[in-house]
């Protein structure tokens, strides 16, 4: 129940003989010791008591004792299937991360929980075609096929999946349940994107807890009937009411270009003159390779790092958190001493790029120049503007605002402005080394070095735009933030991030990447322009002292055909890919 390994083999071994002496089973170990321990796991994290470090961690005393087991096991199983019994599992749950993505942490959480729960569970890994996912259910005579996805172009691919689950009649009528898991992943996305394009069971599961009662409840031939019509009443009622749902009242994108962030380009200067932006220490791209990970160590943000660990709650304060502190404190100790491990072995390398060109807005979009003559664009970073009704004194934003135009009233404004841009990396040899804990049956350290090779991607974003701003641009050489102050954003300026918010479309990745040359430190942009390796951070840095984070929302027909004409691409194509975001 501790999760301590030590004298697993021997000790299961010593279990093993005394049930062998008295004409036992080995599979009796596992359904009588292993399993008493599992269930009170279990008993403990339903009823909140327990939480998932320790539960994963627990996992691995089940999972490094059954090993030890499973040769007796297949000799007996063997000898079974001989005589002609039956030899079934429970349930076996094949689960994938969709093609094109790449992050599988919360999938190999909820993979070790169910395994808790004694289900098979095949995980297939990340950016696994459709097909791929198919057959091996097919294999594997699958009970449930699971998917993940971390960003938004996977919601597109999971319907696919759904859609292909549809048309094969080894699934549509053996009614396989299909599950929806994810950071971007939704009940009503699940529910009005996904689910109608299958008619089996599809249904959204929150996280790893809740993923253990919907296998029960879909592997029960008891409750499942009543469970899924409960289910499905519940997802027409969210597909009702999203039908219904009014949205913010939106303003025409004229009304909303009208009432623009109020920078004072003209009169913005110290001296009251035009506002003259600064300019970067270089121009092109600069590479930071083999970073240093003890630098790194000091930028970490271990808030999010709880929230991977499902124990929610503030940092620092969730050390001393009445009901989770105690986990909080030994995942943390955990979390530390895999960073130090990192650090000595050197088990991960840390690459990233940077890039500053000269650049002005034209409108909603950003011209980024090849040089200082400005005639030449090396590519132009389309921007959405937010369209719902603002009140009085709050502006319609748009990242475009927070670069000076390259006109202003049809003259050109002569305001020579840049823009910075940064692809960083920190998971290079991390799957390698995650497959090593694997295969030595410890998921959770797999997990755990996951875990910080995140927190770690992060932090080197963290750290070079510190750099950024105090030198390699240096528009705030005398700052002198510390983390807390940096994690609260305090600083001048900002590094918005394709897919979130203030710039919700990911294709912008494939010309930053062009531009950085980003594949010759080590990265990669999938199809769906997912990064690879998974712990890298991408995104853009300006430098205007009014830049600010926001989230654009909902927009309306006539931006989306305004944006589609900028972009070249479909309308239609748009609203399938940001349709979830806006
Ligand atoms: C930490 C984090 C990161 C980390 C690590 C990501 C990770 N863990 O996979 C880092 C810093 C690397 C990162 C990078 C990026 N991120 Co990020 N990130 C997050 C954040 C803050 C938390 C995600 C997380 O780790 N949660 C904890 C884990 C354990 O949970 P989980 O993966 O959701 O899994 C649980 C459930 O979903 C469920 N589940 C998951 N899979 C399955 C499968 C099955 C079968 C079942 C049953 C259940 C199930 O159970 C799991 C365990 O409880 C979220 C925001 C948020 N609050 O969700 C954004 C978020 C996921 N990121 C986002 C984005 C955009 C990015 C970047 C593209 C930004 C950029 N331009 O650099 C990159 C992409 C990275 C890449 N490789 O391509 C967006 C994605 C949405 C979108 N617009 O596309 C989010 C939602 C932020 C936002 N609001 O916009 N990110």
């Amino acid at each position: 129940m501790h999760g301590i390994t030590t004298f697993i083999v021997e000790d299961t071994e010593e279990a093993r003989q005394a049930i062998a002496a008295r004409g036992g089973r080995p599979i009796e170990v596992i359904e009588g010791p292993l399993m008493d321990g599992m269930n009170v796991v279990g008993d403990l994290f339903g009823a909140g008591k327990m939480f998932l470090p320790q539960v994963v961690k627990s996992a691995r005393v089940m999972k490094q004792a059954v090993a030890h087991l499973i040769p007796f096991i297949e000799e007996e199983k063997q000898k079974l299937a001989d005589a002609g019994g039956d030899v079934s599992s429970k349930g076996r749950i094949v689960v994938a991360t969709v093609k094109g993505d790449v992050h599988d942490i919360g999938k190999n959480i909820v993979s070790v929980v169910l395994q808790c729960n004694n289900f098979d569970v095949v995980n297939m890994g990340v950016m696994v075609p459709c097909s791929e996912i198919l057959a091996k259910a097919k294999e594997e005579n699958a009970d449930i096929v699971g998917l993940s996805g971390l960003i938004t172009p996977s919601l597109e691919e999971m319907a696919h999946v759904a859609k292909e689950m549809e048309r094969d009649p080894w699934f549509r009528e053996r009614d396989i349940p299909l599950l929806i898991g994810g950071a971007t992943t939704s009940r009503v996305h699940t529910a009005v994107k996904i689910a109608p394009h299958y008619s089996g069971p599809t249904i959204y599961v929150p996280d790893a807890s809740r993923s253990v009662p919907v296998a029960q409840n879909l592997l029960s031939p008891e409750n499942r009937a009543d469970w899924l019509a409960g289910l499905r009443a519940e997802y027409e009622r969210v597909r009702t009411q999203h039908a219904a749902k009014k949205g913010p009242t939106l303003i025409t994108i004229e009304a909303a270009r009208a009432n623009r962030e109020p920078v004072d380009w003209l009169h913005g200067g110290a001296d009251g003159g035009p506002y003259r932006p600064p300019r970067p220490s270089f121009i092109g791209r600069r590479e930071f390779r083999n970073f240093d990970l003890t630098e790194l160590a000091r930028y970490v943000d271990w808030g999010p790092f709880f929230q991977t660990w499902d124990l929610h709650g503030p940092y620092p304060a969730i050390l001393n958190d009445e009901v989770v502190g105690e986990s909080a404190r030994r995942v943390f100790s955990d979390g530390k001493s895999m960073l130090q491990r990192i650090i000595a072995g050197r088990w991960l390398t840390a690459n990233g790029v940077i890039a500053f060109l000269p650049a002005n807005s034209v409108g909603d979009d950003v011209e980024l120049y090849t040089d200082e003559s400005r005639e030449q664009t090396a590519f132009t970073w389309h921007n959405l503007r937010q369209q719902t009704a603002k009140r009085e004194g709050v502006a319609n934003k748009c990242l475009a605002d927070y670069v000076a135009p390259k006109t202003i009233d049809g003259r050109p404004s002569g305001i020579a402005d840049w823009v910075g841009m940064f692809a960083v990396t920190a998971g290079i040899g991390a799957d390698k080394k995650a497959k090593e804990f694997v295969a030595m049956l410890d998921d959770y350290s797999a997990i755990m070095l996951e875990a910080i090779a995140d927190r770690l991607a992060e932090a080197f974003a963290e750290c070079l735009h510190a750099r950024v701003r105090r030198d390699l641009w240096g528009y705030a050489a005398d700052e002198e933030l510390g983390l807390d102050e940096m994690i609260a954003e305090r600083y001048r300026g900002i590094r918005p991030a394709p897919g979130y918010p203030a710039c919700p479309d990911h294709t912008v990745k494939r010309p930053m990447f062009d531009v950085m040359r980003a594949e010759e430190i080590g990265m990669e942009l999938t199809d769906s322009l997912a990064m690879y390796p998974g712990a890298s951070v991408s995104g853009f840095y300006l430098s205007h002292p009014q830049a600010a984070y926001f989230n654009v929302g909902p927009v309306g027909d006539d931006q989306l055909r305004d944006y589609a004409a900028r972009t070249d691409r479909s309308e239609e194509e748009l609203r399938r890919s940001l349709g979830s975001l806006l």
